[in-house]
């Protein structure tokens, strides 16, 4: 993709900060178009005949990351789908009809290795949003969302493993756990937020208020990205 037809933002935050919410609203105020890495995922693994069902399924119950290749195609096709779309019932606004295309990338990169791979064979982004809030407040959203969301890993069980150990976990827990344990978020994607912070890329945005509120703050951190 040149990057001079194509703007990408990344939207980061940990399980339950309002990712997906608040992609839904920016989708609304700036013509997005909006993938999330974790709802191509699950599309895939119900695909009938996908070879990757079953490991999606297991990844995502244990809340570990899918192995990238599987998740950088995923969004790539995704990405060309919709920039061929130009034009079709969801993406029929100004900034696409004249040939610019806005994507939000929510939930992704988890891990700097699948930063490294978008950027190289994808596109470079211009911009990581990043919610964050407490773990409390994320557990209490999963567990409400779960009561309806149907989601295989909005459970106690799963949710604990999606936050992964705390960041003051001593190393020696680290070494004899880690290949087992799902280190998620904490270990994973924190490294992916100090490399854009270096580069000046990371608006941080508390996603503890409200959703209007939260959207505020978020439309004018994107408002600037376009003018
Ligand atoms: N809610 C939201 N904002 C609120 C607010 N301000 N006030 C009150 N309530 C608020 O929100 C969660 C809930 O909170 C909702 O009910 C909402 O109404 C309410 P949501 O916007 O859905 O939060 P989000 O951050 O999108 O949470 P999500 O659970 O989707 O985040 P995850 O990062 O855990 O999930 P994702 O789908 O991105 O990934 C799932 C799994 O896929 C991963 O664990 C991993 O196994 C796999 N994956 C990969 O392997 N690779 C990838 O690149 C991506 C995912
Ligand atoms: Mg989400």
């Amino acid at each position: 993709f040149d990057s001079a037809n194509v703007t990408v933002v990344f939207v980061l935050g940990g399980p339950g900060a309002g990712k997906g919410t608040q992609c839904a609203r920016l989708v609304d105020s700036f013509d997005f178009c909006h993938l999330s890495a974790g709802d191509l995922l699950r599309a895939e693994q119900d695909r009938p005949g996908s070879d990757y069902g079953h490991l999606i399924r297991t990844c995502i119950r244990e809340g570990t990351i899918v192995p990238m290749h599987v998740t950088v195609k995923l969004l790539e096709n995704a990405m060309r789908a919709a920039l061929a779309d130009r034009g079709a019932a969801e993406v029929h606004r100004a900034a696409w009809a004249a040939g610019r295309g806005r994507f939000l990338i929510d939930g992704f990169p988890r891990k700097m290795d699948q930063a490294d791979m978008f950027e190289q064979d994808v596109c470079e982004s211009s911009l990581v949003i990043f919610y964050t809030t407490t773990e409390d407040v994320m557990l209490r959203r999963l567990l409400k969302r779960g009561e309806t969301s149907g989601r295989e890993d909005d459970n106690v069980e799963s949710i604990k493993k999606r936050f992964g150990p705390p960041v003051s976990t001593p190393r020696s827990f680290h070494s004899s756990h880690a290949a087992r344990r799902a280190v998620t978020y904490q270990e994973q994607t924190m490294p992916v937020i100090d490399h854009y912070r270096t580069r000046g890329k990371v608006a941080e945005i508390d996603s503890s208020p409200t959703v209007d509120d939260v959207h505020a703050a978020s439309a004018a951190v994107v408002k600037s990205l376009f003018e």
